[in-house]
């Protein structure tokens, strides 16, 4: 669910005093460090917006690139009451509530796949949300009696994703992908999300639902997933999640 933010505000960024617009921002030229760079960075920042802007910070990195930190004014502002937010769809579960709704709805144990796909080796997000040791104080879903969690780990191929969860009758399948250099995470999502579409008539299909620090979460349809999770995600919001959209599959439409 897609909502606006009620508030109807218009703030500036905080630098020094309230409201004097001041950001600070970091990138990268490919220039060696010297004078030249620097002005070629104050060059970026200007045509960003940035009036005055100041060279607060530059370091080589390597001998062809250069590092730049830069703080300066912007007369840009923030209308709050036009900020998009995904708001969460279900409402959050303790452990015990989550095994009790499982036990009600599947009368089984809920089957959840987990893997990093393509060549993402990046384990530790989906071990967060699987392990029971878990994140951010809360255990993950191998803790909960009712979820059986089988881990495939990293570097896991589609097809024997696939395989795997026909082979485990999964109903939910989790894929990591933190790697996102040339748009890795969304052509591997895109292209798992075809391979069960394939293999799967479209009632029998485990729900698909990928994570990693950098996705947009409203952009389910385009990658042909059921759900996505950002930055900071707790096991219990999964949990929760599975909860909700497999008793909403199984209602009486
Ligand atoms: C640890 C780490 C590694 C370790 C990974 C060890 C392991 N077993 O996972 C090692 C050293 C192996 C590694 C290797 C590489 N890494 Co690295 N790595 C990191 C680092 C420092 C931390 C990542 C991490 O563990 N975060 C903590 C977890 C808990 O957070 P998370 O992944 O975001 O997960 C949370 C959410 O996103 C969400 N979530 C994640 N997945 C899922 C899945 C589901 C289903 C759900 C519901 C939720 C969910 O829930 C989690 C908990 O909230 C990051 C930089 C950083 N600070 O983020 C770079 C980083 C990810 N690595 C990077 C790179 C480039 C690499 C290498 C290519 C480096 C190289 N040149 O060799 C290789 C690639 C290896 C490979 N084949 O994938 C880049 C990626 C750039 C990009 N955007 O593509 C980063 C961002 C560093 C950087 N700034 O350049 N890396």
């Amino acid at each position: 669910m897609t909502g606006t933010v009620a508030e109807n505000r218009i703030v500036r960024p905080y630098g020094d005093t309230t409201g004097d617009g001041m950001v600070q921002m970091s990138f990268t030229l490919p220039v060696p460090h010297d004078k030249r760079a620097e002005g070629a960075a104050l060059q970026l920042a200007a045509k960003m917006g940035l009036d005055p802007a100041m060279l607060v910070h530059a370091k080589a990195m390597g001998p062809d690139f250069t590092f730049f930190v830069v703080y300066g004014r912007v007369t840009h502002l923030v209308d709050l009451s036009a900020v998009q937010v995904h708001e969460r769809e279900y409402p959050l579960l303790s452990p015990k509530e989550a095994n009790n709704a499982i036990k009600r709805t599947l009368r089984r144990k809920l089957v959840v796949l987990g893997a990093c796909i393509g060549t993402d080796a990046h384990t530790v997000g989906i071990d967060a949300i699987l392990n029971i040791k878990g994140f951010a104080g809360e255990k993950g879903l191998e803790y909960y009696r009712e979820i059986k969690v089988v881990n495939l780990g990293a570097q896991v191929l589609v097809p024997d994703l696939v395989a795997a969860s026909r082979a485990e009758k999964a109903d939910a399948v989790l894929v990591s992908q933190v790697v996102t250099q040339r748009d890795a995470h969304l052509r591997n999502t895109r292209e798992m999300s075809a391979a069960f579409r394939e293999s799967y008539p479209s009632d029998k299909r485990p729900l698909l639902v990928v994570g990693g620090p950098r996705f947009d979460e409203t952009a389910t349809v385009g990658l042909g997933v059921d759900r996505i999770f950002g930055r900071g995600t707790t096991p219990g919001e999964v949990a929760s999640y599975l909860v909700h959209a497999l008793a909403e599959r199984r209602a009486p439409s």
